[in-house]
């Protein structure tokens, strides 16, 4: 019984220095200076300051000043284009005001000293891993498609007709169904991950689709920027096929967050929630923020991010910027804590993004509720960060949150649920939270995700040393007393 691979995959950062021999033509990335979020402080004032406004309103208006401040930049920037007549934009974001220019090397000093530009990060061509994918696809990819699903059947879950499994009878996701009537229905999470089973019987009606956008013809339908993108996008390949026959990562997240149980066992927490596919994993990594953005414009209320980034100081700050800046928008953003408790040492264990301080990072405990071996461990330092500086040793950032299980349970297969139990890791451990979230979600839709990181910390089950530790963080989740207190209108801090 290994630990599932994704659970320890390493995406290497592809920036590189770039040498006299290669061409003259280089990709950049340049960070502008203004950004929603320019001083550490500014996240938890945004945060009291937004506390009563409902979450769609606050989406809306997030995201407007994002644009703006990107459009302001887009001006700044004109005068340089305009003499850059080989400078070729890719593609410009606003949820981190970003720009991603193919330019002459010779240029990439003028760009460096405009003083709009915070930063520029050097890539090979096709090789950056914040926007998405503008690199050819492989005759494989090319080949594949995704499959039709037909019209949704809706058909319901009634949790007296599933077998439940140990997992979410001791999380509590039985009682809420059950008890509360709550099942995730009409919550979007974003499975930030690998390309999945869409056709899996458990979990076909869980597909997101997209209601404006017609597959296979070619089109950008809804004029969103993204062709035929009915279900998401596979930001990893630049195509909107996010399908595979195979059994994958993406597939057993999935399936622990939304599994519905149409085979007679129910895998998911919230079985009646939506999953929005944003691939990412796949050729190393990639897209990474645009996927970010989708989520965003596209409705998800979740993000589920069940993999880590090597840690890198300047791009840990990359990452909290826009984890903040999507959590501002109202996007909650969660993951397993990673499994690297072996492997390194403190404060080293629990990798970007799980590292940023709004991303719910979720460690694991088995069924006996013990940690295993390899379930990362916290604090985490913020103290070699440029442009944060925060939360240095020795007592740092208290992370992981919580914990939930990871191991033990059955998981999904392109065919169903697959009994024998004997995938293992954290990331099995973050889709709980994940799925626990959209309960409460459902139960109190104006929710902010700091208001769900704080409940969520306050119903856990503490486990080990008294009040927060480095193992289990806050303690177990406990599904049922987070959804009442989200429904008692206990919005946390
Ligand atoms: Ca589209
Ligand atoms: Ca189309
Ligand atoms: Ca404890």
């Amino acid at each position: 019984m290994s630990v599932s691979r994704p659970l320890c995959l390493v995406l290497l950062w592809l920036c590189v220095s770039v040498t006299a021999q290669e061409e003259d033509t280089t990709c950049a990335v340049a960070i502008m200076a203004e950004q929603l979020l320019s001083t550490p402080e500014a996240y938890p004032e945004f945060c009291r300051q937004h506390a009563a406004q409902p979450r769609a309103e606050l989406r809306a208006e997030v995201q407007g000043r994002l644009q703006a401040i990107r459009a302001a930049s887009q001006d700044a920037l004109a005068s340089f284009f305009a003499a850059q007549p080989e400078a070729e934009i890719k593609d410009w974001l606003y949820l981190i005001n970003a720009v991603h220019i193919h330019l002459p090397r010779s240029s990439l000093p003028l760009l460096e000293a405009r003083p709009e530009v915070d930063r520029v990060f050097r890539f090979k061509p096709g090789r950056q891993s914040f926007f998405r994918s503008c690199g050819e696809q492989s005759p494989a990819e090319a080949g594949r498609q995704n499959p039709d699903l037909g019209p949704i059947d809706g058909g319901g879950f009634d949790p007296e007709a599933v077998e439940i499994p140990w997992n979410l009878e001791d999380i509590g996701a039985a009682r809420v169904w059950k008890e509360l009537g709550l099942t995730g229905e009409g919550v979007v999470v974003g499975l930030m991950d690998q390309a999945w089973c869409l056709s899996n019987p458990d979990l076909r009606e869980a597909v997101w689709r997209n209601p404006d956008e017609i597959a296979g013809n070619g089109l950008d339908d809804d004029g969103n920027g993204y062709c035929d993108d009915l279900f998401g996008y596979n930001f990893a390949a630049n195509t909107p096929v996010v399908h595979t026959p195979e059994a994958s990562h993406g597939l057993m997240c999935g399936g622990i967050i939304a599994g519905r149980g149409r085979s007679g066992l129910v895998t998911g927490v919230a079985p009646q929630s939506q999953l929005m596919s944003l691939t990412v994993l796949g050729r190393g990594g990639a897209g990474f923020f645009s996927a970010f953005e989708y989520a965003l414009e596209n409705g998800a209320d979740i993000v589920s991010m069940s993999f880590m980034q090597r840690r890198n100081p300047e791009q840990r700050a990359l990452w909290r910027l826009v984890c903040e800046q999507l959590s501002c928008a109202g996007v909650l953003l969660a993951g397993g804590a990673g499994n690297f408790a072996r492997k390194a040492e403190l404060p080293e264990q629990i990798w970007t993004p799980k590292d940023v301080p709004c991303v719910l990072a979720v460690a694991g405990v088995n069924r006996e509720q013990r940690r295993p071996a390899y379930s990362s461990m916290g604090p985490v330092s913020w103290g070699d960060v440029p442009g944060y500086s925060d939360h240095p040793l020795p007592e740092g950032l208290q992370k992981p949150d919580f914990s939930a299980f990871c191991e033990g349970f059955p998981i999904q297969t392109p065919s169903g649920p697959d009994r024998r139990a004997n995938k293992r890791g954290n990331s099995f451990a973050g889709p709980h939270a994940v799925g626990i979230a959209a309960l409460m979600l459902e139960a109190a839709p104006d929710l902010k995700p700091w208001q769900i990181q704080a409940i969520l910390a306050e119903t856990a089950r503490d486990l080990f040393a008294e009040g927060w530790d480095g193992e289990s963080g806050w303690g177990l989740l406990d599904a049922h007393a987070a959804v009442q207190a989200a429904l008692e209108g206990a919005v946390g801090e």
